[in-house]
């Protein structure tokens, strides 16, 4: 046999079915796809290549498809948003949205046979969903104030937007990284804060100085999965801006062309990493490069606490403001995406921003305006100055939509906050993120209090339960929380949640502060 003939036989079954067909190929099938329904399609096409095009398969909800989008930076536009609101609306109870710890969107109860359609009304506002799932670059994350906040570094917009219109050929597709070996995740950050979690990212650029020139230092390898979770390293590498889209090619090259593909469970980048060596991995780059690497500059320019940006803030621009709504766990429905578009119109300058932590911006309110704004009723739910714990909460999607979740996560997210924040009086924010599964989409590990889904018996039951997380710090000195507990049932959870409250975040019982008032 030969080694190509070895391979072959020993591809699993992802690496078949991108050498089959590559995925991107569906693209040009979406009308046949429409016109035989989903229920006719071939099984590999419905439950992976679509994902190419951003649309997902729902074992939880047949038939009932979720489309992720990509908004390079969290930007979209109020038009692009009044878009995906119509598209949720056209499907009555089964559609929503989600913002995801990607600074993205989600959307809810899609139908192939509308497909046509969406993506006839995606193009003339510049929508795209393309190569945002499988083995391709996930939403290229970005400093939510960008070009807003007088003390940035860099405005990260167009370095983000320039990354995703290389790797996705400007929205239409490009096939030279549409078979990647595995997930890939690129952030870039401009700020003081971190914002973008650069330590989880495959490939981060983090704001740094050298001989007095702005530049990014380079992070890599940063990841979560099941089985194992690693914060990304330094590559002893800074670049200048005008580099970073090269970088980003070069080691999508890299990984691509030699990125480990037989076991999915050992395919990340850091896989690779450790597989020929971190020096190597840099010569690897600086090949496909075609020059050197410049070694890190000294210091980074991280050192501030991250900012959640919930609330009314001063832009950099004279008169300007931007506006943080908490919108809890993320979940949008038809008409607040009406409502945000139209408030972004009508008050600001019609564009609006997510954050990685499932909320929104609203940018450009002039100061004349921010009173009428500030009494606007959505306010009331997505609150600019919610309660401490809702404040900080994230949640990943969870067993309504995904089959891969042990538990159901965003409701009972809701719920146990609002018991807790009935139970405890809180002086600053404690963030506490809950995942479905290890997958860890929902990074607890960058928690305060993270929880994650697991299935324990009690009385002779199996029950839905959580791992808990802690020691999770973002910002400067950012690094990854552990397991401290495992296996608490979610019925038994709240007192638990409640002493950890009282004995790590000064949190105190409200009986006891009326008492001592
Ligand atoms: Fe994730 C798979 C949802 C951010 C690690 N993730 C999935 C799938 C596609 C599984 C599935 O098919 O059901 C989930 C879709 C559920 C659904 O219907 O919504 C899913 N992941 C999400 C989102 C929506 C969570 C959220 O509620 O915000 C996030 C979408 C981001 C985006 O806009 O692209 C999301 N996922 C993450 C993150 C966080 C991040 O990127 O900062 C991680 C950990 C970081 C990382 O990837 O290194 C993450 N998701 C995973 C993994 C584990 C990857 C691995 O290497 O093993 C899987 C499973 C897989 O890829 O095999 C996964
Ligand atoms: Fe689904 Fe698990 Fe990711 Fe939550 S963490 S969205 S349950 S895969």
């Amino acid at each position: 046999m030969t080694d190509i003939e070895t391979t072959k036989t020993t591809l699993n079954k992802f690496e078949k079915l991108k050498a089959e067909k590559d995925g991107l190929a569906v693209k040009a099938e979406l009308d046949q796809f429409a016109s035989i329904g989903w229920e006719a399609m071939d099984e590999t096409d419905r439950e992976h290549r679509l994902k190419w095009m951003g649309v997902f398969f729902r074992p939880v909800t047949p038939g009932k498809f979720m489309m992720r989008m990509r908004l390079a930076n969290g930007i979209i536009t109020s038009a692009q948003m009044r878009v995906l609101g119509e598209v949720v609306q056209s499907y009555g109870d089964d559609g929503n949205a989600d913002i995801t710890t990607r600074q993205n969107i989600q959307l809810r109860g899609v139908r192939v046979e509308d497909l046509p359609d969406i993506f006839n009304k995606f193009q003339p506002v510049g929508l795209t969903s393309v190569q945002s799932g499988m083995d391709n670059v996930r939403n290229i994350t970005g400093d939510p104030a960008a070009g807003l906040d007088a003390d940035e570094l860099f405005d990260t917009r167009e370095l983000a937007q320039q990354i995703q219109d290389m790797i996705t050929n400007r929205g239409e597709g490009n096939p030279e990284f549409t078979n990647l070996p595995r997930k890939f995740n690129i952030a870039i950050s401009g700020g003081r804060d971190n914002s973008i979690h650069a330590e989880i990212n495959d490939l981060a650029f983090i704001p740094a100085y050298k001989n007095d020139t702005f530049g990014f230092n380079v992070l890599v390898g940063g990841f979560f999965s099941a089985k194992r979770c690693d914060a990304a390293i330094p590559l002893n590498a800074w670049v200048s801006p005008e580099d970073v889209v090269g970088v980003c090619r070069a080691v999508l090259e890299v990984f691509r062309d030699q990125g480990p593909r037989a076991n999915r469970q050992k395919s990340r980048l850091m896989w690779l990493i450790d597989e020929i060596g971190l020096d190597q991995f840099r010569l690897e780059v600086e090949n496909k490069l075609g020059k050197t690497l410049q070694s890190a500059a000294e210091k980074d320019e991280i050192d501030w606490e991250k900012r959640d940006h919930i609330g009314v803030y001063r832009q950099k621009q004279q008169g300007l403001n931007y506006i943080g709504l908490n919108i809890p766990v993320g979940r949008l429905y038809a008409q607040d995406m009406f409502e945000l578009a139209r408030m972004a119109e009508v008050y600001g300058s019609g564009e609006i921003r997510l954050t990685l932590e499932q909320n929104v911006i609203i940018p450009n309110i002039p100061d004349s305006r921010l009173e009428a704004l500030l009494a606007e009723p959505l306010l009331e739910r997505f609150s600019i100055n919610p309660d401490s714990l809702t404040r900080g909460l994230v949640s990943c999607t969870g067993a309504q939509f995904c089959n891969f979740a042990l538990i159901e996560t965003k409701n009972r997210a809701l719920a146990m906050i609002k018991a807790l924040e009935a139970e405890l009086q809180l002086t600053h924010p404690v963030r506490i993120h809950w995942t479905g599964c290890p997958n860890s989409c929902g990074q607890p590990q960058v928690a305060d209090i993270g929880l994650m889904g697991t299935k324990v018996r009690k009385n002779g039951k199996t029950l839905e339960g959580a791992d808990i997380y802690m020691g999770g710090k973002v910002g400067k000195d950012a690094h990854l929380g552990s397991c401290v507990t495992k296996g608490i049932p979610c019925e038994d959870l709240q007192p638990v949640l409640r002493d950890l409250l009282i004995e790590y975040f000064g949190a105190k019982p409200k009986q006891e502060v009326l008492v001592s008032i």
